[in-house]
């Protein structure tokens, strides 16, 4: 599939996804989401990619949300099925082995701040701004604002963002634990990248399977979660990689990890 609103750069085991409509600020359509669900199909499935970095093209957005000229005139149909897609799309990223990373480089708004909220983790540049402008729309956010934004941030919080629309900045995002840290708008791929970077000089598997046990640990009880954790921690016995770890631990050298 070519893409008119991605750009995918590849760059050793780091994908890089841009939304890339700069002049509507990257706003998400149904051809945007469209393309976004054939890349992460693509990109979860490419074996010489280990993490995906997701960002806005332009100086100004990271993605300032879904596409209200797009959605203006929807029928109630129309609007559910927008939605589904989006959710679905999200989901994708959230459920995906391999980890995500939002790099927020400015207006994560609506399905924006909904975007950088399902990947795993948030580095936002100064200029970022985030927030969940819907009900000023007469709408609730529909691509999972409800319900990932009080899990990450708690429900007060979350509330008070979601009732009064408020637009923060990164300052406060970094407050609240939106984001886990902030850097200069020139720094912020470069940072991305280091973090990237030493994620793949670890042992894939064990990466995929922690995030799998995070994930699938937070949606159930401790004490079904802690079995999962178990179960996942037990497969990796199975592992070379696992030999490998603990082998160059004791022969205190540098593992050689290969992904299997
Ligand atoms: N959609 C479409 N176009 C957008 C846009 C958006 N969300 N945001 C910006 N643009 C366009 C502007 O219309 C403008 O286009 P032109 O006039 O140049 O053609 C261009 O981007 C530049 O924007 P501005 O001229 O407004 O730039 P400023 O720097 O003055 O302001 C801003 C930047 C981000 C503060 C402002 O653009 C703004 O407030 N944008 C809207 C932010 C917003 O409200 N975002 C949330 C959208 S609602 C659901 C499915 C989905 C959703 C909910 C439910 N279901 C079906 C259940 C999700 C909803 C949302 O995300």
């Amino acid at each position: 599939m070519t893409y008119e609103n991605l750009l995918i750069e590849k760059e050793s085991a780091i994908a890089f996804l841009y939304v890339n409509r700069p002049k509507a600020l990257n706003a998400l359509n149904k051809d945007t989401l469209l393309e976004m669900k054939d890349a992460i199909a693509s990109i979860s499935n490419d074996p010489e990619i280990d993490v995906l970095i997701i960002t806005g093209a332009g100086e100004k957005a990271f993605v300032a949300g879904a596409d209200i000229a797009y959605m203006q005139n929807l029928t109630a149909i129309e609007g559910r099925e927008f939605g589904a897609l989006g959710q679905e799309v999200f989901g994708m990223i959230e459920a995906m082995e391999k980890p995500v990373i939002a790099a927020v480089n400015g207006f994560a708004l609506g399905g924006g701040c909904e975007l950088a909220m399902c990947c795993d983790f948030r580095i936002a540049s100064t200029k970022a701004k985030f927030g969940q402008p819907e009900v000023g729309l007469g709408i609730t956010p529909g691509f999972g604002g409800t319900q990932r934004l009080p899990r990450l941030v708690g429900a007060g919080m979350a509330k008070q963002l979601l009732f009064t629309a408020d637009v923060i900045n990164a300052a406060e995002a970094l407050r609240i634990g939106l984001v886990n840290e902030v850097v200069n708008p020139e720094d912020l791929i470069a940072r991305v990248k280091e973090i990237a970077g030493k994620i793949c000089s670890k042992g894939k598997l064990a990466v995929r399977l922690a995030k799998v046990a995070a994930n699938e640990g937070m949606q159930t009880d401790i004490d079904r979660a802690m079995t999962i954790e178990a179960d996942l921690f037990g497969l990796c016995f199975s592992t070379e990689d696992q030999k490998e770890g603990m082998t160059a631990f004791i022969e205190k050298r540098s593992p050689l990890f290969v992904g299997k």
